[in-house]
């Protein structure tokens, strides 16, 4: 079997299901590790599910992707729309990235609108709920057959 898929969430996600659920849904973000895993396995593969409201450890696992992951999905929460230093974690990550968001940011505020993750990504997957996870589990399943 290839190496995992590291699926990273960024600031807050832990309170998904608590708050704000007409954005983004009911599920709670072990709803949303379980469907990743489900999806990982239908295709062979294999996940690392990890949450941090911390923006340095968040680069320490993009690091430790380097050698232990095949791809990253990274929902970087707000720090998507802030922070250079995830951006060149990633870029010096060395395997596909595939960023994903539960809402549609582009629909929402202008801030929201642009992220630096997307310049480090093969691809985006945005405004699907939970899917979007599990969408961006199996692209990049796809990248790293
Ligand atoms: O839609 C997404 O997945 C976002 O990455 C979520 C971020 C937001 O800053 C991005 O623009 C889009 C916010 C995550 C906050 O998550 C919460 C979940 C439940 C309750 C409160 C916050």
């Amino acid at each position: 079997m290839p190496k995992p898929i590291y699926v990273l969430s960024g600031p807050n996600l832990n309170l998904l299901g608590t708050r704000e659920p007409e954005i983004y849904g009911h599920q709670t973000l072990e709803d949303v590790r379980k469907a990743c895993e489900a999806r990982a396995a239908s295709l062979g593969r294999e996940v690392v599910f990890r949450q941090s409201n911390h923006e340095g450890e968040l680069i320490d696992w993009i690091q430790e992707a380097r050698d232990k992951a095949s791809a990253l999905v990274i929902n970087p929460a707000g720090y998507g729309h802030t922070s250079i230093a995830i951006l060149d974690a990633l870029k010096a990550a060395g395997v596909p990235v595939v960023e994903c968001h539960l809402s549609n940011p582009a629909a929402r505020e202008p801030f929201r609108r642009r992220t630096y993750v997307a310049l480090a990504a093969t691809g985006v997957v945005s405004g699907f709920g939970l899917a979007s996870y599990e969408l961006a589990v199996e692209a990049a399943a796809g990248l790293t057959r």
